[in-house]
């Protein structure tokens, strides 16, 4: 083991009071920490897209998400999904739509070049079925070309192939509401065509690799035909049950899920069922979307955020002060318990269709999310409080106990945790024509079994079919695969204090295998970083510029297993000496999962409070 140089020792100790000043500074006064939600283009031209749709579009905040778009835009012409990564097809082309709206003229500079961009990749044609989506809404693309989604789905009951529940949330979300926009196939006017946008190649199918594909475009044939002469009634029962069904999960900030997809879909889809903008539904959707928005006065440009993550973030930001020292009874962790505590769901959400015996307890992500907790938030939230000295211990425990039992019914019958649905993981929608983008089922992955056997551990709850899933999980290289979180540097830094806490000893192979996998991948430099292209390229798994986040990452698991070695006081270096004068970090690249390939998230949050904790543990011992 190498010894510790005294000057690494006084620099982490400035270095964490400095970024634990900058910390505390950001809580909220009602008790929360929330950094910005940041991801891709999309959201901000559909945002454009849907007040067009409505008729609500303003001159003035055109103008600034317009400023926000074209600032996003690579010199080369096209938009990406993520800080540093490529060009993305359909991204590029609703930000070229989205900026035709807002005035912008295809000879401009900017949009020949983006033009260029989406013919070099086969044009209109070759776009997710999200874009053609929006393309058809306003005649831009024919609706016969979108795959089918039959609103009669609804009327699925839960055993059935296909119905709702088959779907992860986000997804069940968005395919009801869209099932509902896909049946009335509305066609907006835009006052201009995207003929320049048409690649040379006409559009044809993706082909399907399995028989299951290929029996699923067959049905997608049929489905099409039925479009053309549904059955009268039941097609409007299925339309009224869709309706019904979306307008009892609007949240009590308006929002759906609190996500942009579902939300902006469920409010085309109920003006199509004939609410009026100032139906209260509508009213709220639309007051609660602007909330989303950040914008400034002025010349300052506009943005939204796809969601944003209160709970989440101030779980971490608890815990990352408790392990920097802060005590417990300090009033910034007492007020942020306080406000944990009135976030626990204590109502049946989608989840107990498939746990319908379970008791509310689990706590979610943002806000305003009754019907979508998730273990994530679940166990990092009752990890936290277990860290505070609140005035009222017994309700602390109280609360926590709850959380744990529900967090414990929500495992899956395998031994895994999903994030938000116990026991989702039927592959087959995975293959449906219409969801080419995006994960469309939530298994268990092993960050969020780690964060489960995490807080079990913590409170003394053995849980022997968690462990055996997240050994299972690990990697031939020794690693773990990172679902919500970029990517085996997160999925390591998750599972290795998991299994530690569960008794695992740090001389086990696991645990070897794993630090063996981290020490390879450390940067020169001294830190870790991985690319959001490790999802598509092995070639980048545990490979990209160093990162504040992802080192510490790093740093959690190496601490968890004992090592004070030469790579990890390396490690600590990096955290030290690219920490910023106002006791924060820099940290343009994403490392946020929603979807791994398709979505991205920068949570802004994550380069504060991940540091906090890994300087915070070292610094402990
Ligand atoms: C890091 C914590 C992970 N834990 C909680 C997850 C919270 C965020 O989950 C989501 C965020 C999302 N955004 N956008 C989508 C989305 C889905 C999530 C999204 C949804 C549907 C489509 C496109 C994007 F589950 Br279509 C920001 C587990």
């Amino acid at each position: 083991m190498a010894t510790v140089a005294p000057e690494l020792e006084t620099g982490v100790s400035d270095a964490l009071s400095r970024a634990c000043d900058h910390l505390l500074a950001l809580q909220d006064g009602a008790g929360w920490w929330k950094g910005e939600l940041e991801t891709n283009v999309t959201m901000d031209a559909e945002d454009l897209l849907l007040r067009e749709l409505l008729g609500i579009r303003e001159l003035a905040a055109t103008e600034r998400t317009a400023a926000w778009i074209r600032s996003q835009q690579h010199p080369d012409g096209w938009w990406s999904n993520f800080r540093g990564g490529p060009g993305d097809l359909s991204t590029t082309i609703e930000a070229y739509v989205a900026l035709r709206l807002a005035g912008d003229r295809p000879d401009a500079e900017h949009m020949r070049a983006a033009g260029e961009f989406v013919r070099d990749r086969g044009g209109l044609q070759q776009a997710r079925v999200f874009t053609h989506i929006w393309l058809a809404m306003f005649g831009l693309w024919p609706w016969e070309l979108v795959p089918a989604l039959p609103a009669e789905m609804i009327l699925l009951p839960p055993w059935a192939p296909f119905n709702p529940y088959d779907f992860a949330c986000w997804a069940r979300q968005t395919v009801v509401a869209l099932s509902v926009v896909l049946s009335y196939r509305p066609r907006g006017r835009l006052g201009f065509t995207l003929e320049e946008l048409r690649g040379a190649a006409p559009w044809s199918p993706p082909a399907p690799r399995t028989a299951l594909g290929r029996a699923l475009v067959s049905l997608d044939r049929v489905l099409h035909a039925y479009q053309r002469r549904p059955v009268r009634r039941l097609r409007e029962l299925a339309l009224a049950r869709a309706e019904r069904w979306i307008v009892e999960r609007q949240e009590a900030d308006g929002s759906w899920g609190g996500i942009q997809p579902p939300w902006v879909y469920s409010l085309i889809a109920l003006r199509l069922r004939g609410y009026a903008l100032d139906h209260p539904v509508m009213r709220r959707g639309l007051e609660g979307l602007e909330s989303f928005a950040i914008d400034g006065s002025g010349p300052v440009s506009r943005r939204l955020e796809a969601c944003q993550s209160p709970v989440w973030d101030t779980a971490l930001a608890v815990v990352a002060l408790a392990d920097a020292g802060v005590p417990g009874d300090h009033p910034a962790l007492v007020r942020g318990a306080d406000w944990l505590l009135g976030q626990q769901v204590l109502v049946r959400g989608d989840w107990a269709i498939r746990r319908p015996g379970l008791e509310p307890g689990g706590w979610p992500f943002e806000f305003a999310n009754s019907n979508y907790p998730d273990v994530d938030d679940t166990a990092e939230v009752a990890l936290a409080l277990t860290r505070v000295r609140h005035p009222e211990p017994d309700r602390v425990a109280r609360a926590v106990e709850r959380g744990a039992r529900w967090l414990e019914g929500m495992q899956s019958s395998d031994g895994g945790w999903g994030a938000f649905d116990a026991d989702n993981f039927r592959p087959w929608v995975r293959a449906l024509p219409f969801c080419d983008f995006g994960e469309v089922i939530d298994p268990p992955s092993a960050d969020v079994t780690a964060h489960a056997l995490e807080l079990l551990a913590a409170l003394g709850r053995a849980n022997p079919a968690g462990l055996d899933w997240l050994t299972a999980a690990q990697e031939d290289d020794g690693s773990w695969f990172g679902r919500w979180g970029v990517n085996h540097v997160y999925g390591t830094g998750a599972a290795v204090p998991a299994l530690v806490a569960a008794g695992v000893p740090v001389t086990d192979g696991r645990i070897r295998r794993a630090v063996r996998w981290l020490e390879r991948h450390q940067n020169p430099d001294g830190g870790w970083g991985e690319d959001c292209r490790s999802y598509d390229d092995p070639e980048w798994i545990g490979r990209g510029a160093s990162t504040a986040s992802q080192t510490a990452w790093a740093l959690l698991a190496l601490h968890a297993a004992g090592e004070r070695s030469a790579a990890a006081q390396r490690g600590v270096a990096w955290l030290v000496a690219h920490q910023r004068e106002d006791g924060g970090w820099d940290e343009p690249q994403f490392t946020g999962t929603g979807f791994p390939s398709d979505f991205y998230i920068n949570y802004h949050l994550y380069r504060v409070v991940f540091p906090v904790m890994a300087l915070g543990r070292w610094a402990g011992c």
